[in-house]
Parts: structure tokens; C-alpha cells; sequence
């Protein structure tokens, strides 16, 4: 059969780690870029062993091999939009910051994981300070919950500094991000609060009900889904909207394989039960 450029779905390149567990990670990814119409590209940064109560261990990827991986990649294929996780050392941060530079025109979604939804820590300083130097500046929407926004924003100097969430945001832009994207499941508010900051200020604000349960990939899930839409051909904001909303439904419709947290469903729209049967 003839395949022509109209067939082709919008392809994304993700760089992100292995959880062999399916809830976050490039497996998150993954699926999050295909129920959303995307192909995705996937360039592993690092191997996590994990199942969904916790990380175990974490191996990165040598440098050199990331950005292997990504330039053969990028010299086949038309990449619409990237998408930044978990990145595994500060050689990989160069490595990835170097190939993206050569790619100005694609739109960049970094999500900085620092840590696991359990807590486990998943970049040291140095990694924060890469993160800000090479990738902030390369950053088309940045995606931290509000944890990640505080610890990207602090300001070493200074123990009494306690910016809130629109500070953060600021200084994450004054480092060079285009937007900003902070949410707030981790604030003690009634309702989950995601706040979307551009060079102007606060260019949305949404409100969602808190679901009850603990989710592993939430972030990995919302990340890729901007980067989906995007890579569409929507603008920031449009795709900002309508990634909340896919992501909220992926939560909502989340299921427990094992004895931790609930995992997004990505395909949840697969699964719909059909009430006229
Ligand atoms: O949710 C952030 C994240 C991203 N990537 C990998 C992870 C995690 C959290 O555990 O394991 C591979």
C-alpha cells in the first residue's frame, strides 16, 4: 500500500527512563503520545528497577548513547515536538541540551523530575543546576508540580526565601522558559489548583476536583500529553487546557495492578464500557 505525508501522525521524541512497571517513565509516555494520535519516538536516558510501590535502583544510559540515539532519529524523521524526563546524570543534560539546540523551531515540553511520587530523589544539585543553565532556556513549556517549581526556583543565597507559586513561575520564566506550568496537587487546598504562567503573568487557571488516590506517571501522563498537542498543532494554552482534561479522565479511570500506588489509564476511552449494551 502507498504511503503518503498525509498518513503520517505527528511525531514526538521523548527522552525519558525505563519503569519496567508501565505507570511512569517512557512506558507513560509511550502510551499517553499513541491514545493521543502521536508517534512516539523514544530515547532512554536511564533503566529504573521499580514496581509500583517504589524505585529500586537507577542505571543511566552513557551520554554518548543518548544523543546517538536522538540524532539518528532526528536525521530520519519530521519530529513535531520533544518531550524532557527523567534525564539520569549532568552529562546526559549537556548531551540532550546540545542536540536540542540544533532543533530551535521544535517545541520543548520539560517535565523536571526530581523526585518519585514516593520521594525517592532523581537528580542530584548538579542536575537542578544543568536543568536551569542548559534546558530552561531551551524550554518551550516547563511542567513541575509545585514541589519541583519551589526547589527549581530557590534561591541558594538566601534561607528566609519562601516565593510562592506565581514567584516561582516568574523566576523559572526569568531563566528562560517560555511558560510555566505548575500543579498543584501537593498543596493542602480543597480543590487541585494548576496554574499557567507566561511572560505576562497568569495566562489560565484551573480548578479540579482532588481525586482519592495515589497515582504513579500523573506528571510523565500530563507532560506528554501537552508535548501530544503541540505536536497537533495547537498553541500553549489550547494544549495546556485539553492536557489537563485527558490527563484528569486517565486518573479518574486509574486502576492498582499491584500492592502501591494507582496508575493513570491512558486508554481509558478503550475501555469505556458501552451503557447501550
Ligand atoms: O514520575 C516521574 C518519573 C519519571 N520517570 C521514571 C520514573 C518516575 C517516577 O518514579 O520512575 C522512569
Amino acid at each position: 500500500m502507498e504511503h503518503d505525508a498525509r498518513d503520517l501522525p505527528p511525531i514526538v521524541l521523548s527522552f525519558a527512563a525505563s519503569d519496567p512497571s508501565g505507570g511512569a517513565g517512557i512506558q507513560a509516555d509511550i502510551m499517553t503520545l499513541s491514545s493521543m494520535g502521536c508517534h512516539a519516538l523514544s530515547v532512554l536516558t536511564a533503566v529504573t528497577v521499580q514496581d509500583s510501590v517504589g524505585i529500586e535502583g537507577i542505571f543511566s544510559i552513557e551520554a554518548d548513547w543518548v544523543s546517538d540515539q536522538a540524532r539518528a532519529l532526528l536525521e530520519d524523521m519530521p519530529v513535531a515536538a520533544f518531550k524532557i524526563g527523567l534525564l539520569g546524570s549532568v552529562e546526559n543534560i549537556a548531551a540532550i541540551a546540545e542536540v536540542v539546540a540544533d532543533y530551535p523551531g521544535i517545541p520543548l515540553v520539560l517535565d523536571p523530575v526530581l523526585a518519585s511520587g514516593r520521594g525517592d530523589e532523581l537528580a542530584s544539585e548538579d542536575m537542578l543546576a544543568a536543568m536551569r543553565e542548559l534546558l530552561l532556556p531551551q524550554t518551550t513549556i516547563l511542567t513541575p508540580n509545585s514541589m519541583e517549581a519551589r526547589r527549581l526556583a530557590a534561591d541558594d543565597g538566601d534561607d528566609d526565601d519562601e516565593p510562592d507559586l506565581d514567584e516561582c513561575a516568574r523566576r523559572l520564566i526569568a531563566a528562560g522558559a517560555e511558560y510555566v506550568l505548575v500543579t498543584g496537587t501537593h498543596e493542602n487546598t480543597p480543590k487541585v489548583i494548576n496554574i499557567l504562567v507566561g511572560e505576562q503573568g497568569r495566562v489560565r487557571v484551573d480548578a479540579w476536583e482532588r481525586l482519592p488516590g495515589s497515582y504513579h506517571g500523573s506528571g510523565c501522563t500530563l507532560a506528554s500529553a501537552i508535548a501530544a498537542n503541540l505536536a497537533h498543532g495547537l498553541d500553549v494554552v489550547e494544549s495546556v487546557k485539553d492536557a489537563q482534561d485527558y490527563t484528569w479522565h486517565a486518573l479518574a479511570s486509574g486502576f492498582r495492578p499491584g500492592m502501591g500506588q494507582f496508575i493513570p489509564d491512558r486508554f481509558f476511552w478503550a475501555r469505556e464500557q458501552d451503557d447501550e449494551t
